[in-house]
């Protein structure tokens, strides 16, 4: 029984005919904004052409949209060397500037009188480099230092509005693109919020959040992070008369080009545009830092060549930053739901591109320290990447006399315990489990929209219940009753009445949310969703060793190490009980339908070795699909073990009890008549 079905024309043909169906429909997604098709449409012909590619791995090509994500984490990124160095650009910061720019190159070329300028938005994000083949997408890279770069061809195809195959009839057999990798706004703020949640520490800026998430090892978390990419430039032996031409050709191959380019006749007209997204930049949904003015004629371009470092036919005209200064009136410190301790400064207010300003972080005591910033002091503050205000730097000649440094509380400002600042960490923290705080935060969490979701849980009524006692853990959550709200402030009966039924409702959530809800260091909700897939009940987790956490596909020893002494943690593992004499879900969605025992469902596997196409965690989700549990430990209550190549102990074991040993090939063709049956 190791053969599946025969591989048929047919089947090839409905291979092609998905890939093209949702190539078209993540094009028209996004790179031109306007989606074709319903998200549930796409899904279940993705799922149809993943099942199928399952089945033939030898259908699978580089460019089907099932490769934009899903490779096994890399350990590391190799280096590799430009073809065509990427240069910077030489920075203007004014019209002067720009003139004298344009003097230069004028002198270098004297003859030239008939010239146009292309101006486009210098977009602050981190610059790629792409390779494409034949019209394939065959490699990706950073900009490293201009002259080598570290390859990310996995993380790049994660980023959808990258086409996996240039749309063009004869594509050339070598083409380089480059262009900016960048985050929108909206998606910058949902990272931090998340990140928040998970109690991640932020990211300064989009372009920081970009870099970081570029040179992620996992690229299915590049992909959930939602990248972007601006084509600006490509490189190959084919016929172009302009820039213009060239970012005209970008996008009829596919790519997204900025639409807010613009040729420009001569230097004044350059200036205007210039001036104008000065100030229009702040309604962009992301973020630029100036201009880029290029010649559009290629052919003066290469007359006119490079410096050491610069092209001498372009130049960046770089914004002001925008920092202001203010007075420091007070220094006071927020608790968070992780117990850290953050000094936040409050400001006399002021405008800051665009908002009053009134609060801004100073992230930690080293911060503090840096800067030296006392109560009283002038500061210049910054929105650092436009939104998170932050203090730069004190003019020190204004500071009043007698103002003495900062220093961090001893005492948490919320519980008055004693706080605890570890040697090696910038972090001050609160550990009492009973602050009032970390219990507001906690109890916030659990009720969030990705967590438990209970509707009229805010952090109001969080407050009051947490100030009247009414609430001491998430606990407490499930025995509110009705006359208990009652005794709070403006609190009506039928508003009672709906808290504690999406409360009692609550318990019906997954175990996935409920895990996300419980407030883990670094769980944020995609994580706990795999944690789940793979410890489909409370007690497994809660057993589990840091080894087994950290064998979770994407897993880290930091993430495996947290997860471990939260389960250690007493007061952790009592609050586990009282959720579960609640009835709140503390196990798996993914239960098998049918509760018949047949050749899979209700059947334990473990996975072993190298297997010849399906990475481990596929092969685990196929068994998962279709009934069966995965374990990571041979017994006597395994029922298969499906071996791959370097199996080592486990298949020793497994034969010395006797277990039925499966090829991938077995084991596909046991679902496959699952399936069938
Ligand atoms: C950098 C950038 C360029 C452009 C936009 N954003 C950037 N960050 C563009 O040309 N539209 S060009 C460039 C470079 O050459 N270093």
């Amino acid at each position: 029984m190791d053969s599946v079905t025969q591989l048929t024309p047919e089947i090839q043909q409905r291979v092609q005919e998905l890939r093209n169906l949702l190539q078209k429909a993540s094009y028209d997604y996004y790179v031109l904004d306007a989606p074709t098709i319903d998200d549930a449409v796409y899904d279940r012909l993705y799922r149809e052409l993943q099942t199928l590619e399952t089945q033939y791995p030898e259908l699978i090509t580089p460019d089907s949209p099932t490769q934009r994500v899903g490779e096994r984490p890399a350990s590391q990124f190799t280096s590799i060397k430009h073809n065509v160095p990427l240069y910077s650009l030489e920075n203007a910061f004014g019209n002067d500037d720009l003139a004298t720019w344009e003097q230069r190159w004028k002198k270098a070329a004297p003859d030239v009188t008939d010239y146009d300028y292309v101006c486009e938005l210098k977009i602050d994000g981190n610059a790629l480099a792409l390779t494409y083949e034949n019209g394939i997408l065959v490699r990706g890279a950073t900009r490293g230092d201009g002259i080598t770069g570290e390859e990310i061809t996995q993380n790049v195809k994660a980023i959808r509005s990258i086409p996996l195959r240039l749309n063009l009839e004869n594509p050339p057999e070598l083409i380089e693109i480059r262009g900016e990798a960048f985050l929108s706004l909206d998606t910058f703020e949902q990272i931090n919020r998340d990140r928040e949640k998970a109690g991640d520490s932020l990211f300064a800026n989009p372009r920081n959040a970009t870099a970081g998430t570029l040179r992620q090892l996992d690229s299915r978390i590049v992909a959930q992070r939602q990248l972007d990419f601006f084509a600006y430039t490509l490189h190959f032996s084919g016929e172009l008369k302009t820039q213009w031409e060239a970012l005209e050709l970008l996008k009829q191959m596919g790519f997204r080009v900025n639409p807010e380019r613009q040729c420009c006749a001569n230097l004044q007209a350059v200036q205007e545009y210039c001036d104008r997204w000065s100030l229009d930049r702040t309604q962009l949904r992301y973020m630029t830092d100036g201009v880029v003015i290029k010649i559009n004629s290629l052919a003066l371009q290469e007359r006119l060549g490079f410096t050491q470092k610069f092209p001498r036919w372009a130049i960046a005209l770089k914004y002001p930053a925008e920092e202001v200064p203010t007075i420091l009136e007070n220094i006071s410190v927020n608790v968070g739901r992780t117990g850290a301790i953050t000094p936040v400064a409050e400001l006399k207010p002021v405008q800051l591109a665009g908002t009053t300003v009134s609060r801004a972080t100073l992230h930690n005591r080293d911060r503090i320290a840096e800067l030296d910033c006392r109560i009283g002091d002038t500061v210049i503050i910054r929105k650092a990447g436009e939104i998170i205000p932050e203090v730069l730097r004190v003019l020190t000649e204004l500071r009043p006399a007698g103002a003495q440094p900062y220093e961090m509380p001893s005492h948490c400002p919320e519980c008055g315990e004693l706080v605890i600042k570890p040697e090696d960490e910038a972090v001050t923290r609160c550990i009492n489990a009973s602050c009032p705080a970390i219990l507001r935060g906690a109890l916030t969490h659990w009720a969030s929209r990705d967590a438990l979701d209970i509707n009229g849980v805010g952090e109001k009524l969080v407050a009051q219940l947490v100030d009247s006692n009414l609430v001491q853990s998430v606990g407490d959550l499930y025995e509110l009753s009705i006359d208990q709200l009652l005794t709070l402030e403006r609190m009506g009966k039928k508003s009672a009445e709906k808290i504690v039924a999406a409360i009692q409702h609550s318990k019906a959530q997954p175990w996935s949310r409920v895990l996300f809800g419980l407030g883990i260091r670094h769980i944020g909700s995609v994580n706990a969703q795999t944690l789940t897939q793979t410890f489909p009940k409370v007690e497994l987790l809660a057993q589990a060793t840091p080894e087994q956490i950290e064998a979770v596909p994407g897993f880290g020893s930091e993430i495996a190490q947290s997860v471990y002494e939260w389960f250690q943690n007493h007061s952790n593992q009592e609050l586990i009980d009282r959720l579960r004499q609640a009835g709140v879900q503390l196990e798996g969605e993914a239960a098998p339908v049918a509760q018949v025992e047949t050749a899979i469902s209700g059947k334990t596997f473990v996975i072993t070795g190298t297997l010849p196409t399906l990475k481990r965690d596929e092969a685990q989700a196929l068994i998962q699909q279709a009934g069966g549990k995965v374990s990571d430990s041979v017994s006597k209550k395994t029922d298969y073990l499906v071996a791959g190549e370097k199996a080592g102990s486990k298949l020793d074991k497994a034969q010395s009890l006797g277990i039925s040993v499966l090829s991938e090939a077995d084991l596909l063709a046991l679902i496959q008549s699952e399936s069938l049956s």
